[in-house]
C-alpha cells in the first residue's frame, strides 16, 4: 500500500500546493499514492492547472473512481489560478470558530505537550525519557530523563533555581544548583515550553536537575532547490497608510523589483526574482496602538489595502507575492491567524499573482521549504531570553527553532487560539525561517536553516519611541534559492 508521505511528496514535487483539508483527506484514503498518481494524470491534461490541490479535487477523483459512469463533480474542475509552483504545506485556513473554553485550552496544551514530547523522544539520547509524573518510585538515587512543560520557574539570588515540569497527569519539582553552566541553561528556559531535564531522583517525586535538553532541530541537509539562480525577496511591515510609511524608499524598491532601476548584479537579481514574501503588517491598520490616528495618513482600512494593492500591482506579474497577516492587518488577533479578511483587502485578493496565507504558513518554493510567521511572539520571547535583543531579532528566532515552537510563552502579549492541533509547533523543520514585526532586519543561519527577519518600511512611530524601539527600515534580505546565499539590499 502506498504511503501518505510518498503520495504527498509526489504532489509537491510536481509543483502543486496541498491545502490542509486535502492533506487530511489524503490520509484517510486507502492508497494515497495511487490516488495521487491518478490525480496528477487528470490535472496534467487540464488547460489551466490548479495551483492548490483542494479537498474537492480528491473527492471528485475518488467519486470518479467509484462510479466511473458519472461525471466528475464540478468542484473537481475548479482551477483557482494558473500561477504554478508555490506549495502550501500548512497554513491556517481559519474558517472555523474557536470558543476558547477551558477545555479547548486544555486540549491545546495536551497536544502541544505530546507532540513536543514525541519530538524530544525521537532523539536517540532521549528514547528512554519519561514524562514528569511517570517517574518510578523508589528509595535509591537514580539517573532520570524527565520531559515536561514548564509551568513555573524561580531563580534565586543564591544562583540556584526551581522549575516545575508538568505533563498531562501531574507535575514534578526540579531543583538546580547555582553553578554558572547550569544557571545559564536554566535562564534560557521559557515558560510553557517543553523540555527534557537530565537529573537524579531518589523518591520519584522530585528531581535534582543537572542538564536541560531542548527539542531543537537536527543539522539540516537542505532539500534541493532550483539549479539556476532564483531569488526570493523577503520583506514585511510595509505599514501602508501610516504617515511614517517610507513611500519614496518603497517606491525605489518597487522600481528595483521591476528591474528598471539598478544595474549589474542587482538588476540580475531582480530579473531572476520569482517570489516576493510579505511577512505581515502590509498596512498600518486602525486603532492598533495608542494615538495611532495622529500618525495615520489613510484612516480607512479598505483604502489602505487599495493603496497597498496599487503598489503590489506594479510588481511584475511573473513574481508570485505571498502575504501573511501581521498584527496591524485586518484579521483575527490570535495566533494561528487566518489570512487577512477578504472584505477589507479585496483589491489585493483580486491580484492573480498574490497568494494570501495565514500565520504561520509553510510554503515550498521550488523545493525550498519556508516557514513564515509575522513574529509577534518575539515581543514576549526577546525580553525572556538571555543574550537576545530587539536589535538582533534573528537570534531570538534561532531560539524559537530550538524550542521548536513559534510562541512558547502563553498569557503575555501574544494571544493564542486554542486550536485542536498546535500549528505553532515547528514541524516540519524548514530550510528558511522568515519573520518580521521587530522592524529591524537581521539574517543568520542555524544548523543549515536560513533565519531572516525582514525589517520594515516604516520610520519610528511615537509609540515605538516611547518604548525605546529603534527601527532599521529600508533593508531587504534576498535569498538565492539555488545556493541559499543571502544578500541585503539597502533602499535608504
Ligand atoms: O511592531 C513594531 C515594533 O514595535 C516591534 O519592535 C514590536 C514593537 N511593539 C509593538 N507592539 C508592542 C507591544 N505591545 N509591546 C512591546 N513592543 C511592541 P508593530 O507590530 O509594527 O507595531
Ligand atoms: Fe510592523
Ligand atoms: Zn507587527
Amino acid at each position: 500500500m502506498g504511503s501518505l508521505k510518498s503520495a504527498y511528496d509526489a504532489l509537491i514535487n510536481s509543483g502543486y500546493q496541498v491545502s490542509p483539508e486535502a492533506f487530511a483527506l489524503l490520509g484517510e484514503l486507502g492508497d494515497p499514492e495511487l490516488v495521487v498518481e491518478r490525480l496528477l494524470k487528470a490535472i496534467g491534461g487540464m488547460s489551466e492547472r490548479p495551483m492548490i490541490i483542494e479537498r474537492s479535487h480528491l473527492e471528485g477523483l475518488t467519486k470518479v473512481e467509484a462510479q466511473s459512469e458519472s461525471k466528475p463533480s464540478p468542484s473537481a474542475q475548479a482551477t483557482p489560478s494558473p500561477v504554478p509552483s508555490a506549495v502550501i504545506v500548512m497554513g491556517s485556513s481559519g474558517s472555523h470558530l474557536i470558543e476558547g473554553t477551558i477545555n479547548d485550552f486544555r486540549g491545546y496544551f495536551v497536544n502541544r505537550f505530546e507532540r513536543l514530547q514525541n519530538i524530544l523522544r525521537a532523539r536517540a539520547d532521549l528514547r528512554d525519557a519519561t514524562s514528569a509524573s511517570f517517574l518510578p518510585e523508589g528509595n535509591k538515587p537514580r539517573k532520570v530523563k524527565v520531559i515536561g512543560m514548564v509551568s513555573s520557574k524561580k531563580e534565586f539570588k543564591s544562583g540556584g533555581s526551581v522549575v516545575e515540569l508538568e505533563d498531562t497527569q501531574g507535575s514534578i519539582r526540579v531543583s538546580f544548583r547555582g553553578d554558572e553552566q547550569t544557571k545559564r541553561k536554566v535562564s534560557r528556559i521559557l515558560l510553557d515550553e517543553v523540555v527534557c531535564v537530565l537529573g537524579t531522583t531518589t523518591n520519584g517525586r522530585s528531581v535534582r536537575g543537572e542538564d536541560v535538553v531542548w527539542p531543537d532541530i537536527a543539522p539540516r541537509i537542505r532539500s534541493g532547490g532550483p539549479k539556476k539562480d532564483t531569488y526570493a525577496v523577503l520583506t514585511s511591515d510595509i505599514h501602508v497608510g501610516s504617515k511614517l510609511f517610507m513611500r519614496e524608499q518603497f517606491e525605489s524598491f518597487i522600481n528595483w523589483i521591476k528591474a528598471e532601476d539598478g544595474e549589474g548584479a542587482s538588476k540580475e537579481v531582480a530579473l531572476n526574482t520569482k517570489y516576493l514574501i510579505i511577512a505581515g503588517d502590509l498596512v498600518d491598520g486602525v486603532g492598533v496602538y495608542p494615538n495611532q490616528e495622529e500618525e495615520l495618513l489613510v484612516k480607512d482600512l479598505n483604502k489602505q489595502y487599495e493603496q497597498a494593492a496599487e503598489y503590489l500591482s506594479m510588481v511584475p506579474e511573473h513574481i508570485k507575492i505571498i502575504i501573511i497577516p501581521g498584527n496591524h492587518d485586518a484579521c483575527r488577533p490570535t495566533l494561528p491567524t487566518p489570512p487577512i479578511y477578504r472584505e477589507y483587502a479585496a483589491p489585493v485578493y483580486a491580484m492573480k499573482n498574490v497568494v494570501m496565507l495565514g500565520d504561520p504558513a509553510v510554503v515550498n518554493l521550488d523545493g525550498v521549504v519556508f516557514l513564515l510567521t509575522h513574529g509577534r511572539s518575539l515581543d514576549d520571547a526577546i525580553p525572556a531570553l538571555p543574550n537576545c535583543s530587539f536589535k538582533e531579532p534573528q537570534y531570538a528566532m534561532v531560539e524559537l527553532l530550538k524550542s521548536r515552537h513559534l510562541a512558547p510563552i502563553y498569557g503575555e502579549k501574544t494571544p493564542l487560539a486554542p486550536e485542536q492541533s498546535d500549528s505553532l509547533i515547528i514541524d516540519p523543520v524548514p530550510d528558511v525561517f522568515h519573520a518580521g514585526h521587530v522592524h529591524v532586519w537581521g539574517v543568520s543561519e542555524y544548523r543549515g536553516v536560513v533565519v531572516a527577519n525582514s525589517g520594515a518600511w516604516q520610520m519610528q512611530t511615537n509609540y515605538q519611541k516611547s518604548m525605546g524601539i529603534e527601527p532599521q527600515p529600508g533593508v531587504v534580505p534576498v535569498l538565492n534559492l539555488s545556493n541559499f546565499r543571502t544578500t541585503n539590499l539597502n533602499f535608504l
